[in-house]
């Protein structure tokens, strides 16, 4: 992973590029119409242009705000042809995407940071944490994870499996364990060995009976007993290959618990990453990574400038 902003070659660059391939190449059809020379904006190339955003899940009112936009230069004849619309495009598209550009800092003097994740079964949340463990270690900082998704046995192992291979502490208990007790451990341990950060994974799925948004509630409440700042960062995991949906999920964790950041996970599967618009339209919430594949390089920091260049390249890989 590197936060780099450097294009050419590295490895930041291509890995952006190519996990935004499926849906570089669905806006290609109405986008890169408008390179083909310097054609004159009519209405048929607004419309094209309008239904590519809509198809990738930029979302209606993102998309109505990006257009009217677009069309107003167009009316004011700032925008002559196809390619200074193009551009035109780029630079609407990183300005809704600055507001979510903000790094995730640890408090070095905050021991531990705890950063308690979220999100419903299978986005990510697991191997996400895999990632920034390892990222946190290459900045020196000294890592725990707390196994606080007690649903599964083989979600207890897959961290703890995963934290022996890694030098990385793991606090855990018995499958049906209570998460809250697991977290409430974690972080009396994570403080008594003077760590920099604690990571903690909840479950996505619950059993029937209980819900998961009280479960979350009392892991933060029990948390702030022993550090009333804690966490210091909720993070939710969203898999972008759910489109639209993403915002309901947003706005139900974000109303339960309070959110301070998400991470956008499985771009490279998806067609639909342009719901990240659709998020920075209805919600004000930084975005801190994406994932752009299964490999720990392929979590990036996420940086709006360079998604919009990657998303509108104009070689398709
Ligand atoms: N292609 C791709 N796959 C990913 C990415 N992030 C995670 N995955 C895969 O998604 C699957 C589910 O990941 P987990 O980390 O287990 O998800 P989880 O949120 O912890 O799931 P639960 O524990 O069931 O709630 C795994 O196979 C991961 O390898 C990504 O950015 N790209
Ligand atoms: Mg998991």
């Amino acid at each position: 992973m590197s936060d780099s902003e450097e294009k050419g070659n590295t490895g930041f660059w291509r890995g952006l590029k190519t996990g935004l391939g499926k849906t570089r190449g669905r806006l290609a059809e109405g986008v890169g119409n408008l390179l083909l020379g310097e054609k004159v904006v009519n209405d048929a190339v607004m419309e094209d242009l309008e239904t590519a955003l809509l198809l990738t899940d930029v979302g209606v009112e993102a998309t109505g705000v990006i257009m009217e936009a677009l069309a107003g230069r167009v009316g004011r004849r700032e925008l002559n042809n196809t390619r200074a619309l193009h551009a035109a495009l780029k630079t609407e598209l990183k300005s809704m995407l600055a507001p979510l550009t903000v790094p995730l800092e640890i408090d070095r003097n905050q021991k531990p940071t705890v950063l308690l994740f979220v999100g419903v079964n299978g986005v990510g949340k697991t191997t996400t944490i895999g990632k920034l463990a390892k990222y946190f270690q290459q900045q020196g900082l000294s890592v725990m994870l707390a196994a606080g998704d007690t649903f599964r046995a083989a979600a207890v192992e897959q961290l703890q499996s995963w934290g022996a291979a890694n030098d990385v502490p793991v606090v855990a208990q018995h499958k049906g364990a209570d998460s809250a007790s697991v977290v409430f451990d974690a972080l009396n341990s994570a403080k008594a060995r003077n760590m920099d950060v604690l990571i903690a994974d909840t479950a996505g799925r619950l059993q029937a009976k209980t819900h998961l948004m009280d479960e979350l509630v009392k892991i933060k409440r029990v948390m702030s007993k022993i550090d009333a700042s804690a966490p210091h960062e909720t993070l939710l995991v969203l898999d972008a290959g759910v489109g639209q949906n993403a915002l309901s999920q947003v706005k139900e964790f974000h109303d339960a618990i309070g959110l301070t950041g998400l991470v956008l996970t499985k771009l490279d599967g998806s067609a639909k990453a342009g719901i990240i618009f659709a998020i920075s339209q209805k919600f004000d919430i930084p975005v801190y990574f994406v994932g752009v594949g299964e490999q720990l390089e392929d979590l990036q920091v996420f940086e709006g400038e360079p998604f919009v260049e990657a998303l509108l390249a104009e070689e398709l890989v």
